[in-house]
């Protein structure tokens, strides 16, 4: 949009005003936000409604991302970016003198996702939304997202996020637009004299859904799609018998809280709710717009709409769609059936056995009576059509219901056109072993969409310093297809291009090192290697692997002071959910490991470690840009994709990795040299889980180094964790070391001794870093979103 200075500083000025009562000399940096953050608004309001109106015009397909999370961080600056307006502002602000970065502070982040999925889900509302595709989200409106994280003591506190507390500025709340869910009660069929049985109810219990729209701005186009939250309330009407606190308490708890569950399944009622809740209010939405706008016949339906099923949370889209096709629409099954499977696709983000989904048969059946009934007769026609087709054994193993238990990932696939993976090697996982005999029954619904990250956010707005050397040496076109950086390449010896390349990463290095003074109030050497790992704290993601390696340096350097190392800070950033009790044990080794080292003076500050609290996507925004190096050190088969490893491609550090996930890509994109590589095979470990012939403890036993680092766990060396040094020790002796760290040990050390090897030579390090950045343009989510787009969707963008 167009937009002067002086235009924004009137508008800027009179909403301080009108707001607040206040004007610039008084107002406090909240104000100054909420005032920014209405006027943004408005100036995307037109863009909204026009497009919204166009869509409803033209009635062109439109899809549904249905995902249990969202998170999108803060909202402000990718707005003013989006809307092609983030320096005129800042630069306005700066003559009223008005730091932007220091009023975007206080915006609090919108975390109502745990990790990779909610964040993914974000990426995509932005890639969706700039590469002029006519998608929206649908998911719930938490009042509490993700916890806060407290260091105390070493050990991670939670403190709850709070995060309306000054309201939300983007969101619109459409009370005319809630609908009702209902829950429990009885049903039955009854004839209605036409031959038709119908449904029947008694003793619901009826909860209101609020939808409150947050507007997702393309960037520098005119596309302005929607991300639709549901809130839960009391329905105005109720009955009498309803009309009390008890009530009212029970209602507003399905919108309450986001599970802190990353990948780790939790079957309590209450998640059941929650996903029918979103489920059901999204779809009558759907409907509901589908009928007013064109009166199209309801039969048609597949032509106009798709639904994604992001993981298997929103997996009741498939009979509850049946259910307002056949119950309310009175289509004919098949039809419906048909129906479905081409409206609904599916993602599968991990193959972890915690995380698969299976609902007991008797708790859907009193929470969702007639939804049961309709996935009782899906399971039995499916069976009965494919038993003479397929046979007895196959049919078995993909049953829906099976041993009292209501397989999710089952009906997903069943009831879709298309079930993907996240990455190349992932999705031949799920065809190669975990969904075989799914794939062997619909080989044609399985394809693989490799997960990108929404460029903008994550260098654009967070490493304006590194975006700047860009623009000087190739010019501004990668700002609109990251493919463009591929210009970088023919700067490859070009002495300038690389120094500058370094300078910027080393202001990031003192951004972040100015943070962690004061935050960690520790002091850090900007010239050391930043090695960082930041995502959610788990077994399988290794962070242990990383702690078993700072701990061969330290002694290394106990042993031989004098020892010429590359100094390193070793940074951490990472949640554990509260109920993992291990996750929270490493959390606890992890800080008393950085005491013991960061106070220790005779090895001359030559590692640090720090572990940063309350790791989420702001934080991110800090701490990658910073990166020397990014580990991505999961054990392979187990990172279904992995998108800080694209972060930190992006802004030009180099990967430590395993085969895993999107890992393998970014090598293979990169090229030979560029990352370090080590550790087993998913071959290879498939091959151990064959034979079942690992044995941990022999490597405890006949390795020194790993036997001595595995003692200080146990004989006092690394204090204060009499209780959690003996249960990490055990992890990896008595309990077989579910995640070959110790397998994968050797291998790792001698990919860091490589890596320090490299970095001793600035410019073939800043070589790599360049072809990293290079070759990142396929992990855009705008590619990734363009594939769903013509592949699984078919959605066309708007011109
Ligand atoms: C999650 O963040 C991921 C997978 C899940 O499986 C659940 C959650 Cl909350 C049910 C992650 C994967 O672990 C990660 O590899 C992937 O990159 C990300 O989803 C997005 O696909």
């Amino acid at each position: 949009m167009k937009l002067s200075k002086k235009q924004f500083k009137q508008d800027f000025e009179e909403r301080l005003t009108s707001k607040f009562a206040t004007d610039i000399t008084k107002a406090g940096s909240q104000e100054k936000y909420a005032a920014l953050a209405s006027v943004v608004k408005h100036y995307y309001t037109k863009i909204w409604a026009d497009d919204n109106e166009y869509k409803d015009e033209t009635g062109k397909k439109q899809a549904y991302y249905f995902s249990i999370e969202f998170l999108p961080g803060k909202m402000l600056k990718s707005n003013l970016l989006n809307l092609g307006i983030l320096n005129t502002v800042r630069e306005a602000l700066a003559e009223l003198g008005i730091n932007l970065d220091e009023v975007a502070e206080s915006e609090p982040d919108m975390a109502i996702g745990n990790g990779g999925l909610g964040r993914l889900a974000s990426c995509f509302m932005d890639s969706l939304a700039s590469t002029g595709l006519p998608a929206n989200g649908n998911g719930i409106r938490y009042r509490y997202g993700l916890f806060k994280q407290k260091i105390i003591d070493g050990y991670q506190v939670e403190l709850p996020d709070s995060w309306l507390n000054n309201g939300n500025p983007w969101e619109v709340r459409r009370a005319d637009k809630a609908v009702e869910v209902r829950f429990g009660g009885e049903v039955w069929l009854e004839d209605d004299g036409k031959g038709n049985l119908l449904p029947h109810y008694k003793n619901q219990e009826r909860v209101l859904a609020v939808p409150y729209d947050t507007p997702m701005v393309g960037f520098e186009n005119t596309t302005v799609n929607n991300m639709c939250l549901w809130r839960s309330e009391v329905p105005q009407d109720l009955d009498p018998k309803f009309q009390n606190l008890e009530y009212m308490r029970q209602t507003s708890m399905l919108s309450a809280e986001l599970y802190p569950d990353d990948s780790n399944y939790d079957g309590r009622l209450l998640r059941l709710k929650q996903e029918y809740f979103f489920v059901s209010a999204g779809l009558q939405r759907i409907m509901r717009h589908y009928k007013s706008t064109h009166k199209k016949d309801v039969r048609n339906i597949a032509d106009y709409i798709a639904v994604h099923i992001n993981d298997t949370h929103p997996a009741l889209c498939v009979p509850e769609f049946m259910r307002i096709l056949v119950d309310e629409y009175g289509v004919g099954w098949n039809r419906a059936w048909d129906t479905t499977v081409k409206v609904m696709s599916y993602t599968n983000h991990t193959i972890l056995s915690e995380a698969l989904e299976k609902w007991p048969e008797d708790m859907v059946k009193h929470l969702l009576p007639r939804i049961y009934q309709i996935i009782v007769e899906i399971d039995r026609r499916r069976t009965a059509e494919l038993l003479p087709k397929i046979g007895a054994t196959l049919v078995h193993n993909t049953r829906i219901i099976r041993d009292g238990q209501i397989h999710m990932a089952h009906l997903s696939i069943i009831g879709s056109h298309s079930t993907n993976g996240v990455a190349k090697l992932h999705s031949d996982l799920l065809k190669d072993v975990e969904l075989h005999d799914f794939y062997e029954i619909y080989p044609e619904r399985f394809n693989n969409k490799t997960n990108g990250i929404a460029d903008r956010r994550w260098i654009q707005i967070s490493n304006e310093r590194l975006s700047g050397v860009l623009d000087e040496t190739i010019g501004t076109s990668w700002r609109h297809d990251l493919n463009d950086l591929v210009k970088l390449e023919v700067y490859k010896d070009d002495e300038s291009v690389l120094e500058c390349l370094q300078a910027a990463k080393y202001d990031d290095k003192l951004r972040l090192a100015a943070l962690i003074k004061e935050r960690n109030g520790i002091v850090v050497n900007p010239d050391a290697i930043f090695d960082v790992q930041v995502k959610r704290l788990h077994a399988y993601k290794r962070q242990l692997l990383n702690v078993l390696h700072i701990l061969k340096l330290y002694f290394d350097l106990k042993d031989e002071p004098e020892l010429d190392v590359v100094p390193r800070v070793f940074i951490f950033g990472a949640k554990a959910a509260p109920g993992y009790h291990y996750a929270k044990s490493i959390i606890k080794a992890i800080n008393e490991i950085a005491n013991m080292i960061n106070n220790d003076k005779t090895i001359a500050d030559k590692i640090k470690v720090v572990f940063m609290e309350n790791y989420n996507v702001s934080l991110a925004e800090l701490i990658i840009p910073a990166a020397n190096v990014g580990e991505q050190i999961s054990l392979a088969s187990k990172e279904a994709s992995g998108t800080s490893n694209m972060k930190f491609m992006l802004n030009g550090a180099l990967t430590m990795g395993t085969l895993d996930g999107a890992n393998i890509e970014i090598f293979e994109a990169a090229g030979e040299g560029n990352n370090f590589v080590f550790g087993l095979t998913k071959d290879e470990v498939y091959e151990y889980y064959r034979n079942g012939n690992y044995n941990a403890r022999d490597i405890y036993e006949q390795n020194p180094i790993v036997h001595r680092i595995l003692d200080a766990f146990i004989d006092g060396t690394i204090p204060n964790i009499s209780m959690e040094g003996p249960e990490i020790f055990d992890s990896l002796t008595t309990y077989n070391d579910e995640y070959f760290v110790l397998r994968d040990f050797n291998d790792y050390v001698r990919a860091q001794k490589e890596l320090e090897t490299l970095y001793r030579d600035k410019k073939a390090w800043t070589q790599a870093s360049l072809m990293n950045i290079a070759n990142v343009g396929r992990f855009s989510s705008d590619r990734t979103v363009k594939e769903y787009a013509d592949d699984i969707w078919h959605i066309k963008a708007k011109k």
